[in-house]
């Protein structure tokens, strides 16, 4: 056990991560802001934003998509496209430069998209047939619900293992020190973990080993691609958000854990609780879940200072993501360092919305 002088500053010290080190324990978690430009690319910004920010040990970016299909919100980044890699080229180079380091988080959106986005508007892709009771937002109609999907054929998941592992690539040749694989919020990687959204009767469905085995050859890819040493994963074991509903996620979880343990990722970010919203809304073990694996454990969904320096000093977690303070708190390190108080949340109308920096990257610093 550490003196408090000394837990006092723990989670302000340096982390070894894989081949790399972090600054600090205090990670910035993914966070969707919408505000890339025409061809989902990232723009100068995103540049600005993620350079501002880049006190933290380690940035995940908001999710980015890893192919057209797999986008389901207005103005996402991609990493599939040339301009693309570009783009995030520039973000990297900016946040290198001021000491930080970047993973970039990879999604598929799977049934949370909508028609709207979708090649020649088709119907998005899902584990079945089943609609998520939840709203996207679509460019001139607003909060829309999201589109009935449909089934993937199971001779077509291999291509999009593929496009897993091609983002990857292009998430280093884009300058980025790994990728986050999305395996959290009901989107298309969690929405096969569960049986509230899979009711396939082939390989992919039914069993626990078989709702888990598009994610874990997702992560078995990406790792054999760039190293396991660059790959982390978020999972979210009881959040509801988008309509997730799983019956045992406990032995789901436990069982995904068990798997990952053996490829070892660099590290797995677990959502405690509901994300953004109360963090015992459902009974989960997360030591159980945490014991299982023997890599670095990060944690996530309201930390405070004190909650974040206790998580690290009882041996709980090992990195913090912090979410909405860092939207408002661009120099949430220092604040947190110094004890300095927080910026006013962010409001609601620039989270996602607006083209220019209002909300962005407008959010003062403290003075020198
Ligand atoms: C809020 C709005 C759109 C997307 C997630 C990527 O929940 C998201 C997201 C959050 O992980």
């Amino acid at each position: 056990m550490s003196t408090p002088a000394s837990s006092e500053t723990s989670l302000f010290q340096p982390f070894p991560l894989g081949d790399i080190t972090l600054a600090n324990r205090i990670v910035m978690a993914p966070l969707t802001r919408s505000r890339a430009d025409k061809g989902n690319v990232p723009g100068e910004l995103v540049v600005e934003y993620y350079a501002q920010r880049a006190s933290v040990g380690l940035i995940i970016t908001e999710a980015t998509q890893v192919s057209s299909t797999a986008q389901g919100y207005p103005s996402t980044p991609g990493l599939h496209t040339a301009e693309q890699v570009a783009g995030w080229k520039k973000v990297t180079e900016a946040v290198h430069a001021k000491g930080s380091k970047i993973f970039v988080q990879l999604w598929h959106t799977g049934r949370m998209s909508h028609t709207a986005y979708q090649p020649g508007e088709q119907a998005p892709v899902a584990p079945s047939a089943i609609a998520a009771k939840a709203k996207t937002f679509v460019a001139g109609q607003g909060m829309v619900d999201t589109s009935v999907p449909r089934a993937l054929e199971t001779s077509e998941i291999p291509g999009i293992v593929n496009d897993f592992r091609t983002a990857s690539r292009n998430a280093i040749e884009a300058g980025f020190d790994g990728v986050e694989i999305h395996g959290a919020h009901g989107y298309l990687l969690d929405a096969f973990l569960r049986d509230g959204s899979n009711q396939r009767g082939d390989i992919y469905g039914g069993s626990i080993e078989n709702r888990a085995r598009f994610l874990l050859e997702v992560m078995a890819a990406v790792t054999a691609e760039i190293g396991a040493g660059k790959v982390g994963i978020r999972l979210s074991p009881v959040s509801p958000v988008n309509d997730s509903n799983e019956s045992h996620p406990q032995p789901l979880f436990e069982y995904v854990v068990r798997e990952l343990e053996k490829l070892h990722p660099v590290y797995i970010h677990v959502v405690e609780g509901h994300t953004g919203g109360p963090r015992d809304n459902a009974p989960f073990d997360y030591e159980a879940l945490h014991k299982l694996y023997s890599g670095v454990w990060m944690v996530n969904n309201g930390y405070t200072k004190s909650m974040a320096q206790e998580a690290i000093d009882s041996g709980k977690g090992d990195l913090v993501a912090f979410g909405r303070d860092i939207i408002s708190n661009p120099d949430l390190v220092r604040r947190l360092r110094e004890d300095a108080p927080m910026n006013p949340l962010f409001s609601d109308t620039s989270l996602y919305g607006g083209q220019g920096p209002h909300g962005y990257t407008d959010y003062p610093a403290l003075a020198d």
